[in-house]
């Protein structure tokens, strides 16, 4: 057939963007200096920006979202606290028990809707005082929600999980490795939701386009102590700011074409779901990511994929029977028709 169809169209995840020619360019100039020593003008000004941005004191650049987590884990708790997660977020599940492995805690998972968590089955997670039981060092909330499908954790309820923490003096984190798609498709500033959390972390290398990058962010005192974690860590970067200046770019041109990924990823669930054999919620697609559930009659997701790839067209499954496809920058609307095609024709 046609060019079109010679495309790889890659739905795996946001993680497989390009830079832009204008980062490539960025990275060739950029001004650099040893990070270590805190020399790197280009780090230091995406920092300070990230800072002003969410309403922090300061942030730290890290070399991954996993990287992020882990070491804001590290800074706020001590080994053998237990630590609060909703039972399918990327801290509880894809960070290769990182959190037991380098800060000795425990994860308590609770079951959130949606990925969203409810408050007082939150603060019923929380340990009583004694002498026996784990101390609960932090919670962690996960927005937008991964495994959801990208769901949108309402302002609403990171005010009443806040409210829980204060009253608890249990430090909150916030995952936000996407957050920019919440704050795009609910019109609600990256600052406003980072006011109720003691520390975030996002991630250029997803939706932003960068090829690496994640920040944390958070008071004077707590990147001061992450600084250190992530010398531990072994993430301590020198001329880091070839990097940095992608994320510079990233902020100034990346963040209001994410609408784009939420319309093609609304018309991909549209699509697809009329197709039999599978289940798809279009309602249900806030932001960038649509999960397809395959239903017991029909092909394996093993198989789905299978064909998709022969026709050049990448998911993944993420979770058991379900597959996800991810919209970004680097697919398009005819990718996004080509998809539906072809899962019509597979599972016709
Ligand atoms: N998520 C990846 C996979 O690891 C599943 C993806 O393709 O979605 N927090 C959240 C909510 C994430 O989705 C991810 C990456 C991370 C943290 C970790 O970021 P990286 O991959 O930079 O370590």
């Amino acid at each position: 057939m046609g060019e079109i169809s010679n495309k790889i169209a890659d739905f795996r995840s946001d993680t497989v963007t390009k830079p832009t020619e204008r980062m490539r360019k960025a990275m060739a100039e950029a001004e650099v200096g040893d990070d270590v020593f805190g020399d790197d003008p280009t780090v230091i000004s995406l920092q300070e920006k990230v800072a002003q941005l969410f309403e922090k004191d300061a942030a730290l650049f890290v070399p991954s979202g996993t990287m992020g987590n882990q070491v804001a884990i590290k800074t706020h708790t001590k080994p053998g606290d237990e630590i609060i997660v909703e039972e399918s977020t990327h801290i509880y599940n894809f960070e290769s028990g990182g959190a037991a492995f380098n800060s000795g805690v425990q994860a308590h998972p609770v079951r959130g809707k949606d990925g969203i968590l409810n408050p007082q089955e939150v603060k019923e997670a929380i340990r009583p005082k004694k002498l026996q039981l784990p101390r609960t060092g932090l919670i962690c909330v996960e927005n937008t929600h991964n495994i959801s499908g990208g769901r949108i954790v309402p302002l609403e309820n990171l005010k009443e999980i806040r409210k829980i923490s204060l009253e608890e003096k249990i430090p909150l984190h916030l995952d936000g490795a996407r957050i920019f798609n919440a704050s795009v498709a609910t019109g609600i500033p990256v600052s406003e939701y980072a006011r109720y959390a003691d520390s975030v972390m996002f991630c250029f290398s997803k939706g932003l386009g960068c090829p690496v990058g994640s920040i944390l962010t958070g008071d004077y005192e707590f990147i001061e102590q992450a600084r250190w974690v992530r010398k531990a860590f072994g993430g301590g970067m020198r001329q880091v700011g070839v990097i940095a200046a992608c994320g510079l770019v990233a902020l100034e041109e990346m963040i209001e074409r994410l609408v784009e990924d939420h319309r093609n990823a609304k018309a991909l669930a549209e699509g697809l779901a009329s197709i039999n054999r599978i289940e798809v919620f279009p309602e249900k697609v806030e932001t960038n990511i649509v999960m397809v559930r395959v239903k017991e009659d029909g092909l394996s997701a093993d198989s789905i994929l299978t064909f998709l790839r022969e026709e050049g067209i990448l998911a993944i499954q993420v979770i058991s029977k379900t597959l996800r496809f991810v919209t970004h920058k680097d697919v398009d609307e005819q990718d996004v028709k080509r998809g539906i095609e072809v899962m019509g024709t597979i599972l016709h």
